[in-house]
């Protein structure tokens, strides 16, 4: 039987084990700490706006933030920052719903980092 290893945990799986006895529970697994919040290309957000968001939401100076929209542009993905799940998944939340007010298909996501 899979445990399921691959798929993502919310706060409300951690602990539930799906209904297996407590003999069929393999060792706890602990999940990551961080989280990377990593920034996706695509053909039509402007790069100002791109800029923007990583100034506005990542703290980063304008030259910073022009760096990494420019390894995305020309990588296609990048790292904006590494957080706690809690505050990862907050800032993916604000940069999606930010970029779907504007019009724009800019799209960020989550990944588990070291750490
Ligand atoms: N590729 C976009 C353009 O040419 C710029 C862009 C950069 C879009 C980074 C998204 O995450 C992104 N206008």
């Amino acid at each position: 039987m899979s445990t399921g290893d691959d798929r993502s945990m919310d706060d409300s799986q951690v602990d539930s084990n799906e209904g297996l006895a407590l003999e069929e529970v393999g060792p706890e697994l602990k999940r990551p700490s961080l989280y990377r919040v990593v920034i996706l290309n695509d053909d039509y957000t402007p790069m100002a706006f791109v800029v923007d968001v990583l100034k506005r939401f990542f703290g980063m100076s304008e030259d910073q933030a022009t760096g990494v929209m420019l390894h995305v542009h020309t990588r296609g993905r990048g790292v904006a920052g590494v957080y706690s799940y809690e505050i990862a998944e907050t800032k993916v939340a604000m940069v999606n719903d930010f970029a779907r007010e504007h019009e724009h298909p800019l799209q960020s996501t989550l990944e588990p980092a070291e750490g």
